[in-house]
């Protein structure tokens, strides 16, 4: 369990992983089906082996809390994960004039010409998105994403469902239940999307006085996007369970297509080289009883001493 399971699953991709091609043209090395448990009263599972910073891991879920699918408030906020997904959109459309960004994301990995470039075009579009209301409209929209599905599903009947709020008040009311599901997955909606969902189904779970969650992960990118997603799901977990007025339990992460990029295994191998140390604590104020109150300041970090971080490429 724990950063050791993290640790094992990455060494298992390494030596029995497919070699498989990608949407990307990147190349991974894959398996299909594996599960990790994080009993969350050990610590808060912000994996020590490298740095992953915490204040982007929790202002991206506030903003899929607040059901916002706009780039601009990540922006506001310093946090820069999505912007590739939101730059594709804008320099394939009409307006675009700068110069070509084809395939930019891998051009920029592997061409240093080309990638002082691209980051220029890339700083000239963040803040475009901050000074312009009419631009970041439409190109720091990112679609029916994860805050759209979660708070404001459309029904075939031109109604709304906050799969969130329902999900709260349902742990609430009938903790029993084995319907405490919140869904990503909308097929419907899966065109206007600039990413369908990775994290796509979760479920939560009552007992003995804890709550758990069990996320199930389409595709998982193992050493960029995964020590993400589990400090996201179990940072979620910490703050349902004390708006519900629960302990935290388990979060149990179960994944689909778990992948290693080609252009991350030497990372990977380095960070297999570190030995975890003891996991950080999470403190919320305790004066906030709804998931919607939340906000930066209310959560913290204590006693997060992390191996240095390893930068890698992202497959856009
Ligand atoms: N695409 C792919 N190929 N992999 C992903 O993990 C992914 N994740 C997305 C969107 N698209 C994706 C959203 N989440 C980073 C982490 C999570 C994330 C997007 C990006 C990331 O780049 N992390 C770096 C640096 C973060 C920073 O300091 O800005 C890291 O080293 O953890
Ligand atoms: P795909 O849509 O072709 O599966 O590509 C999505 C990639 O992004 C894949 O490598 C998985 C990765 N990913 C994560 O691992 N976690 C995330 O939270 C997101 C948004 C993406």
């Amino acid at each position: 369990t724990g950063e050791k399971a993290y640790l094992e699953l990455c060494s298992h991709i390494l030596k029995n992983g497919y070699r498989k091609g990608d949407r990307t043209g990147t190349g991974t090395y894959s398996v299909f089906g594996a599960q990790m448990r994080f009993d969350l009263q050990e610590g808060f599972p912000l994996l020590t082996t490298k740095k992953v910073p915490f204040r982007l891991v929790a202002s991206e879920l506030l903003w899929f809390i607040k059901g916002d699918t706009n780039i601009r408030y990540l922006l506001e906020n310093n946090n820069n994960i999505w912007n590739e997904w939101a730059f594709k959109n804008w320099v394939e459309s009409n307006e675009y004039e700068g110069p070509d960004m084809t395939d930019f994301g891998r051009r920029a990995a592997t061409d240093s010409e080309f990638a002082k470039i691209y980051d220029e075009e890339m700083e000239e579009f963040k803040k475009r998105i901050l000074s312009d209301g009419n631009f970041a409209h439409i190109y720091g929209e990112l679609g029916s994403v994860y805050g759209k599905q979660w708070r404001n599903w459309h029904t075939s009947k031109g109604e709304t469902i906050d799969q969130l709020k329902e999900v709260e008040q349902s742990i609430r009311n009938n903790p029993d239940s084995r319907r405490h599901i919140v869904s990503a997955w909308n097929p419907e909606d899966l065109p206007s999307m600039a990413l369908p969902p990775c994290h796509t189904l979760f479920q939560f779970y009552v007992a003995d006085g804890k709550l758990s969650c069990q996320l199930y992960q389409r595709s998982a990118d193992i050493f960029l996007g995964v020590p993400f997603n589990i400090a996201s799901y179990a940072l979620l977990t910490q703050l349902l369970a004390q708006t519900c007025g629960l302990e935290p339990g388990e979060f149990i992460h179960t994944l689909g297509d778990a992948h290693i990029y080609a252009n991350h295994v030497e990372q990977v191998k380095a960070q297999l080289e570190r030995a975890p140390r003891e996991l950080p604590q999470l403190v919320l104020n305790p004066d906030i009883s709804s998931l919607f109150d939340f906000e930066l300041k209310d959560m913290e970090i204590r006693g997060y001493d992390p191996h240095p971080s390893i930068k890698a490429p992202i497959a856009v």
